[in-house]
């Protein structure tokens, strides 16, 4: 197959990347690194800087003897993705090309535009390309769990049916998004919705929870891992977490720690790409995934790393702080999660080995780790 990967330079993009070379098929990554620009205007940085792209496109090309390209190119520019996707023609497109952050979204108006501008413009122009040049094209949409918000009823994998005045119509579920960055998620959903609708393109949307590991199969290279993000902007709550122990802070369990979400570990996330590109959605079709393995509270997942690294003799403290973002701190959450177990999903358990392992890389690279970081400053 030809797979276009856009936003290839991310946590996601880059073992998606190798994980798709793996597999034989000829690579277009696309990715104009707008996030690490964006984090080194606000001073973070990943654990560990990932290497040039030149090495990296190098060590694919040696690893696994396929046609692997890469294109500095801004997804939000239609005349620019447009000539690479016409020139590449790709038989399926993951779509990861969107700025991943809460906080971020929620600094201040720009950032909160810039979000949704970014977001909504890369999807539409991907949008563009696919029923212009080939509407058979599959689109894999990286969404998120979080735009279903945590409604008092069980959440159901995308769509409703809803009974009314003795009628019934099956609906998507209803989103309530809880930043600015979940809401640009919803709203490029819609957009897809509305062109599946109306076009009969071919789109899957993968709702994933937040994602942990620096892992992506049983036998990495150590020197091409993901970027890892922990700081109060970029990195996801377990990541955080993990290395907050390594260094010694108390965990910043935002709130009661009540919150409850779907995880799912990063080798899984890539299982599920894989089954979203074997089972392609149907010509007029939106599948629509729920992408997680296990559902915490921000309170389990503090003890599960507390327990796991008292293993290694790391005695770890836990801290409830005053929530710095406006969200349910109580509330019920059950969602489903069985279509991808349908597909053949076999699933990581977030086990103390798992939080072990991730520690221990953690530890070799416990230099680079900026404290100043760690307690989150962006409210809202
Ligand atoms: N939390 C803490 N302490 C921390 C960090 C987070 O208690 O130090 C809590 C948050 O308040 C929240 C939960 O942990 O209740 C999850 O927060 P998160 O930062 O791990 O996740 P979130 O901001 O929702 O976003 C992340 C990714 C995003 C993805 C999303 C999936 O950044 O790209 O879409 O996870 S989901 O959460 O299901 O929407």
């Amino acid at each position: 197959m030809k797979i276009m990967i856009l936003g290839s330079e991310g946590y996601m993009g880059w073992p998606t990347s190798v994980n798709q070379c793996s597999q034989g098929h000829e690579i277009l990554m696309i990715d104009n690194n707008i996030k690490k620009s964006l984090m080194r205007n606000h001073k973070r940085k990943p654990l560990v800087n990932q290497k040039s792209i030149n090495a990296r496109l190098l060590y694919l090309k040696k690893r696994f003897k396929n046609k692997v390209t890469f294109s500095n190119i801004d997804c939000s520019n239609l005349n620019k993705l447009e000539s690479v996707f016409k020139k590449f023609k790709p038989d399926t497109v993951i779509h990861y090309a969107e700025l991943p952050s809460a906080p971020y979204s929620m600094i201040g108006s720009k950032e909160g535009w810039l979000t949704l501008e970014n977001n909504l413009k890369s999807t539409f122009n991907l949008i563009s390309c696919v029923k212009k040049y080939n509407k058979d094209c599959h689109i894999i949409k990286l969404g998120t769990m979080g735009e279903y918000g945590t409604p008092n009823i069980d959440i159901e994998e995308g769509w409703l049916s809803v009974k009314h005045n003795k009628r019934i119509d099956k609906f998507m579920y209803p989103r309530q998004g809880s930043s600015l960055y979940h809401t640009s998620k919803i709203m490029d959903t819609d957009l897809l919705w509305f062109y599946v609708r109306l076009y009969e393109l071919r789109v899957t949307d993968l709702m994933q929870g937040p994602v942990y590991g620096i892992y992506y199969s049983d036998n990495d290279d150590s020197k091409y891992l993901p970027t890892f993000s922990y700081d109060d902007i970029f990195g996801t709550v377990l990541n955080r977490f993990i290395v907050q122990a390594v260094v010694g802070i108390p965990l910043t369990i935002y709130g009661t720690g009540h919150q409850i979400r779907g995880y799912i570990n990063l080798k899984d996330s890539l299982k599920c790409i894989n089954l979203a590109i074997k089972n392609p959605a149907k010509k007029g079709q939106m599948e629509i995934y729920n992408q997680f393995t296990e559902q915490y509270s921000v309170n389990q997942i503090a003890k599960k790393v507390r327990n796991a690294l008292s293993r290694i003799n790391i005695n770890v403290k836990l801290q409830k702080i005053s929530n710095p973002r406006i969200e349910r701190n109580k509330h019920y959450y059950n969602a489903r999660n069985d279509k991808m177990k349908k597909l053949g999903l076999h699933a990581e358990l977030l086990d103390e080995s798992t939080i072990v392992e991730i520690a221990e890389y953690v530890m070799k690279h416990k230099a680079n780790i900026d404290k100043k970081f760690i307690k989150p400053r962006m409210k809202w």
